[in-house]
Formats: C-alpha cells, sequence, structure tokens
C-alpha cells in the first residue's frame, strides 16, 4: 500500500513557539521564524531499475553523506514496469551535500529524481514591536528594582521608599499607548533630593554640558517647569518633546532588557523612569531614575541630529540576533549614556549618564579616565562597569559623524530584512531581501 500522500509529513506542525515571518501575528511568541517546521524536513521520489543491491547503493550515498532519513516507501513504477518508485524524508533545515546527492543519484545510479519540498534555510528571527501600541507589552517584562529592591541599594532597608517605588512600578505596569501620563505629586523629600541633583549640576553645565544640552535646558525651565524646587511631570515634558522632534516618554517600572529598551527608539519612544533616586545618594545613582531622564536625556531628544541617531540604534536592533543587541547596547552606553564629544578644542559631555550624575560629570572631563576616539567595531565590543564611575568614554567628533558610523555598523548586522519607520501610521515597515 503506498498511501503517498497521507504520509507526508512536509509541514508537520510542531507545537513550538516559532511563527512564520509573513504570518506571525502571534502575541504569545516571543520568536518569529522563516519555517514552521523548524527541523525541516527534505521530501524526494527517485525511481530505480529493479535490481538486486540498487536501493542500497542509494542508501550508501545518503549514509556517507551522514543525512539521516526518517522515511521510506516503496511502490512499482506505473510508468516504468521494470521501476521502482520510492520515497524519502530526510531531515535538515539545509542540506548542503543534498545538490550533490541528487547529481549523484542521476549520473551514477541512473534514477530518476523529484525534490517534492525543500524548506529553504532561513534564521529564527526574534519578535519585535510592528506598531507603537505593541510597546505595552514590554510593561510587565522589567528587569530588576522594579517594585523590588535588590539588597546593596540604598532604598532597600527603607520600607517608605519601597513602598512609594510600588506606587510608581503600578503607573507604569497600568499604561497603555496613547494616554496621558498620569501626574504626581512628589514627597517633599523627593522634592529636596531633585533640588539638590539640579543644583549641583545647574552649575557644571555652561562648563561641562554640550551645546545642544546648554541650548535646550532655557526651554525647558521656560515651557516644562525644570525648577530646583520643582519635579517636571513627564506628561508636559513629552509633549515638549513631541514639539520638537516626535520624541515621546512612556513611563517604565525599571530596567528593560537591551532588545526591548533598545526597540522603543525605533518609534522615538523613551522609556522613562518617574521615581527619584534615594535621598542619601544626590551624586550618583547606578539605576535610571527621573533627575537620569530629565536631566540627562530629555534636552538631547529634542535635539533633532541626535534624536536621529537614537532612532537608528533602535532600528538597527529590530529583529537583531542576541550578539547583536549586546553590540548595539554598548554603542548605546558609550554613546547616549556616557558619550563625550568635541568642541573646538575641548570635550563636553552629551551621555545622559554624565549630565544626571553630578559626581561623573566632573570625573569624566578631569584627567581621570582614558579617552578614546569613537570607532564601533572596538566601542561595541568594550566592557563596562554599571554600578561606578566609567574607566574609559569614547569621544565623538558630531551627531552626525556618530550617525554614520552606526549606519555602516548596522549594514553588518545579519538580518534577512531591512526595516524602515513610517511615522503616519506609527508602523514599521518590514522590506524582504530574501
Ligand atoms: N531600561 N528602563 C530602562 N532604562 C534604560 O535606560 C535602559 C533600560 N534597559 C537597558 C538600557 N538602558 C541600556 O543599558 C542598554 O542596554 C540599551
Ligand atoms: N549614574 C547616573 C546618575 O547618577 O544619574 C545614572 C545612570 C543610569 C544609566
Ligand atoms: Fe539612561
Amino acid at each position: 500500500l503506498f498511501l503517498l500522500l497521507c504520509v507526508l509529513r512536509l509541514n508537520s506542525h510542531k507545537t513550538s513557539p516559532e511563527y512564520h515571518l509573513a504570518a506571525y501575528p502571534s502575541f504569545e511568541s516571543r520568536y518569529i521564524e522563516d519555517s514552521p517546521n523548524k527541523n525541516g524536513v527534505i521530501s524526494l521520489i527517485f525511481s530505480l531499475k529493479e535490481e538486486v543491491g540498487a536501493l542500497a547503493k542509494v542508501l550508501r550515498t545518503f549514509e556517507e553523506k551522514g543525512i539521516n532519513l526518517t522515511h521510506i516507501e516503496s511502490r512499482p513504477s506505473r510508468l516504468n514496469k521494470d521501476e521502482y518508485e520510492f520515497f524519502i524524508n530526510l531531515e535538515g533545515k539545509n542540506v548542503p551535500a543534498l545538490d550533490k546527492i541528487i547529481k549523484s543519484l542521476r549520473s551514477d545510479i541512473g534514477a530518476t529524481v523529484h525534490e517534492l519540498s525543500r524548506t529553504k534555510k532561513k534564521d529564527t528571527v526574534p519578535w519585535f514591536p510592528r506598531s507603537i501600541q505593541e510597546l505595552d507589552r514590554f510593561a510587565n517584562q522589567i528587569l530588576s528594582y522594579g517594585a523590588e529592591l535588590d539588597a546593596d541599594h540604598p532604598g532597600f532597608k527603607d520600607p517608605v521608599y519601597r513602598a512609594r517605588r510600588k506606587e510608581f512600578a503600578d503607573i507604569a505596569y497600568n499604561y497603555r499607548h496613547g494616554q496621558p501620563i498620569p501626574r504626581v505629586t512628589y514627597t517633599e523629600e523627593e522634592k529636596k533630593t531633585w533640588g539638590t541633583v539640579f543644583r549641583e549640576l545647574k552649575s557644571l553645565y555652561p562648563t561641562h554640558a554640550c551645546y545642544e544640552h546648554n541650548h535646550v535646558f532655557p526651554l525647558l525651565e521656560k515651557y516644562c517647569g525644570y525648577r530646583e524646587d520643582n519635579i517636571p511631570q513627564l506628561e508636559d515634558v513629552s509633549n515638549f518633546l513631541q514639539s520638537c522632534t516626535g520624541f515621546r516618554l512612556r513611563p517604565v517600572a525599571g530596567l528593560l532588557s537591551s532588545r526591548d529598551f533598545l526597540a522603543g527608539l525605533a518609534f522615538r519612544v523613551f522609556h522613562s523612569t518617574q521615581y527619584i533616586r534615594h535621598s542619601s545618594k544626590p551624586m550618583y545613582t547606578p539605576e535610571p531614575d527621573i533627575c537620569h531622564e530629565l536631566l540627562g536625556h530629555v534636552p538631547l531628544f529634542a535635539d533633532p541630529s541626535f534624536a536621529q541617531f537614537s532612532q537608528e540604534i533602535g532600528l538597527a536592533s529590530l529583529g537583531a540576533p542576541d550578539d547583536f543587541i549586546e553590540k548595539l547596547a554598548t554603542v548605546y552606553w558609550f554613546t547616549v549614556e556616557f558619550g563625550l564629544c568635541k568642541e573646538g578644542d575641548s570635550l563636553k559631555a552629551y551621555g545622559a549618564g554624565l549630565l544626571s550624575s553630578f559626581g561623573e560629570l566632573q570625573y569624566c572631563l578631569s584627567s581621570k579616565p582614558e579617552i578614546q576616539p569613537l570607532v564601533l567595531e572596538k566601542t561595541s565590543v568594550q566592557k563596562y562597569p554599571v554600578t561606578e564611575f566609567q574607566p574609559i568614554y569614547y569621544v565623538a567628533e558630531s551627531f552626525k559623524d556618530a550617525k554614520e558610523k552606526l549606519r555602516k555598523f548596522a549594514q553588518t548586522i545579519p538580518r534577512p530584512f531591512s526595516v524602515r519607520y513610517n511615522p503616519y501610521t506609527q508602523r514599521i515597515e518590514v522590506l524582504d531581501n530574501t
């Protein structure tokens, strides 16, 4: 009995979390894949003259190439009375030796071969958001510090601080794209911490911050309530940024994975914390807080050239493999977070991690750290500490130069597609390159 069609297992549907690239609309999956059957099944039919050992010869060819046959059936050929047809399945996604085998079956054994299907080799592509609303999915994927605080955090033993952090976490968890960001009434203690940070930093900016930061800062004072005695509201700042560069803020409970965080930038969305650092350490905190976001990041997102640079890091990250995400996160670290730039003969800070820490802002322009030119092949693999001042900084010639370098670098990402952002629909358009 030859139940060929019944036993075809070409698309045997495995219950794996992978989906077809073109039909990936699952909201559960973290991955999309070009092929529904991950391991791939290749099916062939070949016919052989009826003679002793003919099949054995064929099987030996497969054996020699180390190919595993998972299914074999035979039937007399209807076309040629003295021939037998064999249907086989073999394992593999992309079997490089297959073309050779088929050739040798034809020429050496005189077989007629029909290749029924071959799964093209395509890589697994990590899921990424295609529309700005899909960023809502990141809300409950906080890595650390969300409502819980680690044991070495200065707020760990402070029950008031912990309870407060939970309130902020809840705002972020419940936030959905399009809603206004809830306004927060900050406590006197929180305002005092902000005041200290604001005052110290403001006195350093004229000499230590880059031109763009100093250009925007007065506008934030004028339009967004940046004052020593007032913590600005994310909603007001977000609206201001939208009018400058289209960047917007959305509240986040804590650290996102690099992949999720960078994906936001592709939509010109910046995930912003809303809580403030613990009052015991205003000078430096390793985690982002509202001082870091508002004083460090926001002024630069108001600059068109910087905004574009930031978005391009985000676009480069979409669907990129893990090792590349790590490199992009490192580039982000040494530019957006801890970048220095040239201004005439002097160096200035444009990295948000520097512009929000009055300890590190002074240190970074002292003679203590090592200074290197921004070379992405090198910068992208630099190791760095996350809980202390940086031992090394990289210097950009300009935002335009950094962006050009980034574009070149992004072209080395192994991706079977390219992406662009459509600001009218607020969707990522995927251009298939295969
Ligand atoms: N998550 N919420 C938040 N804020 C950040 O600044 C941040 C993040 N996740 C990762 C990250 N920054 C960077 O260190 C890079 O990995 C992109
Ligand atoms: N160290 C910075 C500060 O104290 O403001 C925050 C850096 C967040 C990456
Ligand atoms: Fe930051």
